[in-house]
């Protein structure tokens, strides 16, 4: 079977270089590979409180964002989660092969609902694996390229598929996680033992800053003690952190990144990771304007929402049939 590839993003808030790194940048070689479906996870984006107006910029800003980063969309399907129902219909069947006892073990759950009063804690956000599972099952997906933080997620859903194949038949497709060597969890630039999130924007670098915020806090990222720019994640975070950036960027390995730097101080190093950041958000920035200035992203979305349909309907209509669902048309 050819490659089928699935990535989601949630349209929560501004995106970040961990967004950038971790997801946007290998977009437009996984295009060569196999037939994408990019989505924005805007049911997603619900599961925590968000304005109206907000989730609807933040849905347009994301298919800009997709396309900046280059994607074929003769290959690749971009679309809005909630333009295509199936995700919601077949959550609804998935909810019932996950059980509370795995839902709540889920690191991001914990992390999520740990900062929030229980009786604020919402139903979709303990759920969101079982949405997230019904994403990926409804395209057959047997790739899905994601950070350091949805390989959980993914576990699940493998989870489910081998306990829901078990009990109907080789009905759904088998997912696997992949992971960028280099870059699949960056930090935070002022505390380094964080994931650079767009939820807890503390230390972090979005995509729409100007260039010259972005080399002001590189210059400012909390560094560590000694003089030596070294990978030491242990002993150095924040430089790790840096060199990691360095490396993803420039889609070398952290030991010739390493080895570039071997008689540099700090602030030579820093001021060598703003250019290259500088060079690569400044060219995805411009893309990202003339985009969203001619609003190519709508037709783009309107018909990558029409080949979903097709694929995610008739999955859909394939787990119906298994769990004794009448299909009748
Ligand atoms: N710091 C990161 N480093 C590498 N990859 C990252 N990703 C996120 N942060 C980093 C990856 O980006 C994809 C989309 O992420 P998401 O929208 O599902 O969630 P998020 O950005 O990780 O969300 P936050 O920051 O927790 O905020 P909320 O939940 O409020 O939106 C994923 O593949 C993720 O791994």
């Amino acid at each position: 079977m050819a490659e089928r590839i699935l990535t989601g993003i949630k349209p929560t808030g501004q995106l970040t270089l961990g967004n950038y790194i971790g997801v946007l940048k290998n977009l437009k070689k996984e295009t060569e590979r196999g037939e994408c479906f990019y989505f924005i996870a805007d049911l997603h984006a619900l599961t925590l409180p968000i304005e109206p107006e907000v989730l609807r910029q933040n849905s347009i800003d994301l298919a800009c964002f997709y396309l900046a980063a280059g994607i074929d969309t003769k290959k690749a399907n971009l679309f809005l989660q909630s333009s295509v129902s199936a995700h919601a219909e077949l959550n609804a069947i998935m909810q019932n092969y996950l059980y509370m006892g795995e839902l709540s073990r889920m690191t991001q759950f914990k992390d999520k609902s740990s900062k929030m009063k229980e009786s604020a804690i919402g139903l979709g956000l303990f759920a969101y694996p079982v949405l997230m599972a019904s994403d990926i099952i409804l395209y057959d997906a047997n790739i899905v390229p994601v950070g350091e933080d949805q390989v959980q997620h993914v576990e699940l859903t493998r989870d489910l598929v081998n306990r829901f194949n078990n009990r109907y038949g080789e009905v759904l497709t088998l997912p696997k996680y992949e992971m960028r060597k280099v870059g699949a969890r960056i930090m935070s630039l002022s505390d380094p033992s964080k994931k650079m999130s767009k939820s807890d924007p503390k230390g972090d670098i979005f995509l729409k800053d100007d260039l010259t915020t972005i080399r002001k806090k590189i210059m400012s990222a909390v560094t560590d003690s000694g003089s030596e720019v070294k990978y030491d994640v242990e002993n150095k975070p924040g430089i790790s952190n840096l060199l990691t950036i360095y490396a993803a960027l420039k889609e070398i390995s952290i030991e010739d990144a390493e080895k570039e730097f071997v008689n540099s101080r700090y602030g030579d190093f820093k001021k060598a990771v703003a250019d290259v950041v500088c060079n690569e958000l400044g060219a995805f920035q411009e893309k990202y304007r003339q985009i969203l200035e001619s609003k190519e992203y709508e037709k783009v979305l309107l018909e990558g929402a029409a080949r979903a349909r097709e694929v995610a309907n008739s999955t859909l209509k394939r787990v119906k049939k298994a769990v004794g669902l009448l299909n009748l048309e």
